[in-house]
């Protein structure tokens, strides 16, 4: 593998974070959305438009090591297939485990399950979709026998009733939302169903902020209320479905009528009533679900019984009218594809397809296969944590800080004998208990396919060369296998081998029993393979048009199952199984933010993406506030039976009294403890298996702080400060920190720890509790320490930032440093815009100047007018205006 230049071409490739699966046009030096891509036309959301901020060589790991000692790549490769092997020799198969991930590329994804599952043979292969999409696949094939998104994106917007079930898709699946706002048109309704108020709601003619956890009742009530009132299509059940009847009678028992669906949800009559008449009065209607439905201890029985809405009203298979699962990641559709659950065996096949065991055994060309199922991620890391689980080999995925109980699941991986880590960051939480780590190929640095939400299969393409030792997933699997002696299965020389075998696979001995088969790309050239378009699957090939109308499954009304029919499954009124208690009085939700991708590994490196939210926080309706006398802006502490989380107290009338929202993104390496996994159960859906990680429980209060500061330091500076609450926050010109202490500081004292020596600015006011200090050299601002008793007092830092950059400072910038603010200027306020860095504070001022609108802002700031990603929030700052009807 050479390095060749790159950088000045463009390359079209497919976004590696959220499951729209954008197309992009990447070079080295910046990123564009793809206009012949089917996903976006063109569109990028934030994260998408920010994406070579990110591909910096800072903190990438670049070297193979071995118990903390670099090596080469053949040194680690040997102790990986050592481990395994012995291993498997002393404690059988099952002793091996692989965690893998819904943003590996299909061909590395293939690779894994195959050596595992085919070769080395343990069944325990199970992945970070788990925790995302799993009770999604177990409601799909309940209902249609296999996992099978039946719509389209373009349905999203053909549909005249849009219902967004437990979606934040504002701010998680930006373009697609992007999608259905622009058309929107007289008549089109939305529905929003989600206990808070997002940036979706945005867009909804009907907020239903139900009782968490309580969708089944509310989707049991439309089924009997549909049955009632004579909309259910009796046709298309007698024709295509199974189980009406009983599912009825389940619905009956839980959610008789309107006034028992209002009272459980605890939602108005009047808005119940209005969501049930529009479902009637709209035959194109769309449910889209996300998290809110799957994350769950009732997940399966949510997507079922949102599905059996659906199939009752024969709303499937046609223009604008189907449920709709949105994927999270790049590829967990890839990931699921291929097999990579635990329940499932390859290509859609499950260990109990009849002859399915045998079929891929002769297609790998191995005596046999594991006998699974295996266990899935939450039951593997408990075996894990017994001790069972000799080598578990990780592959991107950073379950330290995804997996619920976090601090168990860090016991468990301190105790397991050999942890080997795939990943292209060098310190994250899960790497520190590695070891064996091995630098993988990111984004732009390897070839491959991903497959989006709505089943089209895009190719990710290398533009960037390979970085140190990184090499590709699939390349490092490959050796292990070889070094393990399987090398003739595992003679790949590029990612185009892998996919015409995976493609292979999914044709072979399909009599159409499983729609997933793309064998009409298994012929493909490398050359073919490298041009690869969007292709949404099914793709058998053959004779023409086999796959017309493909766009959409079931259209026919024949469904995967065994007799064609799809399943209405009987869902109970299965709520959160852990309500709160005295000790533990408030809900936990917890979820995404605009502008981080998960665990931060890559977009915390961003300093334009980390200014929307720079710091971990706590969503708190206002009563709450009062009630737990916490301070707006100051910090608070929710405690729950398995750890605790600080973060800075935002007052959120989107919220639901007695509920608590908090990001999923913060992990060790940003902040002290602010992990959304110590407040989560490893409580499970017991379908899926996906853990409920929309329901944690805590106790709230405040932190007693003494002090609040902040500390900004140019780059590389060795760090000889101790705080009792920290949070970093990388910013484009120097590193930043959010600091808070329980006692009090001497700073004349400690400060020069903070600063890296004495500053030649100090400011304080001991009776106010504020200190201002400035360490300067050469005539450069070095680094600025920030301390006030009131965290409201402390200014806002961008102009601070700024003064990093400046060659000399002046006799004004020095004194406005210890006033922390340009004497003649002001600040931006809290960051809307990325893109831009547009704030609050200037968007208000620009309202004020008569910029009334969206458009007028974005003219006057430009604020909103690239990726369109903070729209919802812009509009949420200009007065309401009563439009003329
Ligand atoms: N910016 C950004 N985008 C992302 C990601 C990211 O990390 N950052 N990750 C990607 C991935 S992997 C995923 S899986 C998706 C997730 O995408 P989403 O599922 O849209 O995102 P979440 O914020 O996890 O949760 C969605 C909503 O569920 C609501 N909710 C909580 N409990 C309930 C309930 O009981 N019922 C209902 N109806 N709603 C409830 C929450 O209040 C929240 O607003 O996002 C993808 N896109
Ligand atoms: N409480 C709570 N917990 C949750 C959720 C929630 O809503 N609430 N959401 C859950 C969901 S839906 C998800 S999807 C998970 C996500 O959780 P994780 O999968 O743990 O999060 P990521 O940060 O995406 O981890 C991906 C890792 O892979 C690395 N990586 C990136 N590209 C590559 C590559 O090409 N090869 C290799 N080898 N490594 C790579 C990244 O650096 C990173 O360390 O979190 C789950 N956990
Ligand atoms: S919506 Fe944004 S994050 Fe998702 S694929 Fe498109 S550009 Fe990437
Ligand atoms: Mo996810």
């Amino acid at each position: 593998m050479t390095s060749t230049d790159h950088s000045s071409a463009t390359v079209k490739t497919t976004c590696p974070y959220c499951g729209v699966g954008c197309g992009v046009n990447a070079k080295a030096t910046g990123t564009e959305g793809d206009q012949t891509h089917p996903a976006n036309r063109g569109r990028l959301c934030v994260k998408g438009s920010a994406l070579h901020e990110t591909l910096t060589p800072e903190g990438r790991l670049l070297k193979p090591s071995v118990r903390g000692r670099d090596t080469d790549w053949s040194t680690a490769i040997n102790e990986v297939a050592g481990a395994i092997r012995e291993s498997v020799d002393q404690h059988g198969p099952g002793s091996v485990a692989f965690y893998l991930s819904g943003q590996l590329l299909t061909e590395d994804y293939y690779v894994a399950n195959k050596l595992a599952k085919g070769f080395i043979r343990t069944p325990h292969v199970d992945t970070n979709s788990r925790l995302c999409m799993s009770s999604a696949v177990a409601a799909h094939k309940r209902a249609f026998g296999g996992d099978l998104v039946p719509g389209c994106y373009e349905d999203l917007e053909l549909a005249d009733l849009l219902v967004i079930a437990g979606s934040n898709a504002a701010w998680a699946h930006p373009v697609l939302y992007q999608r259905m706002q622009a058309s929107a048109r007289p008549g089109r309704k939305v529905v929003v169903i989600d206990p808070r108020r997002t940036a979706t709601s945005d867009l909804a003619d009907l907020h239903l902020a139900l009782r968490p956890g309580t969708d089944t009742i509310l989707f049991n009530g439309l089924l009997v209320w549909l049955a009632h009132h004579g909309v259910v299509d009796k046709h298309y059940l007698d024709a295509h479905c199974d189980g009406y009847e009983d599912s009825l009678a389940a619905a009956r028992s839980v959610a008789p009528n309107v006034d028992a669906v209002a009272s459980l949800c605890d939602l108005p009559v009047e808005e119940v009533n209005r969501f049930y008449e529009w479902f009637s009065e709209h035959p194109r209607t769309v449910t889209a679900f996300s998290q809110g439905i799957n994350q769950s201890s009732a997940g399966t029985d949510k997507g079922n019984a949102i599905i059996n809405c659906h199939l009752a009203t024969g709303r499937i298979g046609k223009p604008g009218a189907a449920p709709f699962s949105l994927t999270g990641q790049p590829n967990a559709m890839g990931g699921r594809e291929v097999g990579g659950l635990a329940n499932t065996l390859a290509a859609h096949m499950d260990y109990d397809s009849p002859g399915a065991r045998d079929r891929v055994a002769r297609f790998w060309g191995t005596d046999s296969v594991a006998d699974g199922p295996g266990m899935k991620a939450v039951d593997l890391f408990d075996a894990v944590e017994r001790g069972e689980i000799k080598v578990l080999w990780i592959m991107a995925t950073n379950p330290a800080v995804s997996l619920p109980e976090t601090d168990r699941i860090r016991q468990a991986l301190a105790r397991c004998p050999t942890v080997i880590v795939s990943d292209c960051v060098r310190e994250t939480d899960t790497a520190r208990y590695a070891d064996i780590l091995l630098p993988a190929a990111g984004w732009g640095e390897k070839d491959g396919t991903v497959t989006n939400s709505e089943r089209c299969i895009s190719r990710q393409r290398r533009f960037l060369p390979l970085p140190g030792e990184a090499r590709p997933d699939w390349w490092i699997v490959s050796q292990v296998a070889r070094a393990l002696g399987h090398g003739p299965g595992f003679d790949y020389q590029g990612p185009a081998d892998i996919f015409r075998e995976h493609a292979r696979l999914s044709g072979f001995e399909n009599d159409g029993a499983r729609f997933f088969n793309i064998s009409g790309l298994a012929n493909l050239t490398d050359w073919q393979y490298e041009r690869l378009a969007p292709t949404q699957w099914p793709a058998r090939g053959g004779e023409p048009d086999a796959d017309a109308g493909a766009q959409r499954l079931f259209t026919d009304g024949r469904f995967a199952t065994g007799n064609g029919r799809a399943r209405l499954i009987p869902v109970g009124s299965r709520l959160p199984v852990r309500p709160p208690t005295e000790v533990f009085p408030l809900v936990v939700n917890t979820g995404r933010i605009r502008d981080q991708w998960h665990t931060m590994t890559r977009t915390g490196r961003s300093g334009r993406l980390l200014a929307h939210r720079p710091e971990p926080f706590i969503d708190v309706h206002p009563e709450d506030v009062r009630a737990y006398q916490l301070m707006p802006g100051g910090l608070a502490t929710l405690t729950s039976a398995h750890g605790q989380f600080i973060g800075r107290v935002r007052v959120a009338p989107e919220q639901r009294r007695g509920e608590v929202f908090v990001p999923i993104h913060w992990n060790r390496q940003f902040t002290g403890q602010g992990l959304a996994t110590a407040l989560t159960d490893s409580l499970v859906d017991p379908v899926s298996g996906q853990p409920e990680a929309k329901h944690g429980r805590a106790a709230l209060a405040e932190w007693p702080a003494r002090w609040h500061g902040r500390l900004l330091v140019r780059r590389d500076r060795p760090r000889r400060w101790q705080a009792d609450y920290w949070a970093h926050q990388p910013i484009a010109q120097c590193e930043s920190w959010f600091v808070a202490g329980h006692s009090t500081v001497d700073w004349a004292e400690a400060v020069a720890d903070w600063l890296g020596g004495a500053p030649q600015l100090v400011m304080q006011d001991a009776r106010e509790g504020r200190f201002r200090a400035a360490r300067i050299r050469n005539g450069q601002l070095e680094a600025v320490l920030m301390v006030d008793r009131d965290p409201n007092a402390l200014p806002a830092m961008d102009w601070v930032a700024e003064c990093f950059s400046l060659p000399e400072l002046d006799e004004a910038t020095r004194r406005g440093l210890l006033a922390a603010r340009a004497l003649d200027g002001d600040d931006m306020g809290n960051l809307v815009c990325s893109c831009f860095q547009v704030g609050d504070r200037q968007i208000q001022k620009a309202i004020e100047q008569g910029a009334n609108s969206v458009e007028a802002l974005g003219q006057a700031l430009r604020c909103g007018t690239n990726c369109g990603s903070c729209l919802p929030e812009i509009r949420s700052l200009l007065p309401v205006i009563t439009e003329a009807v």
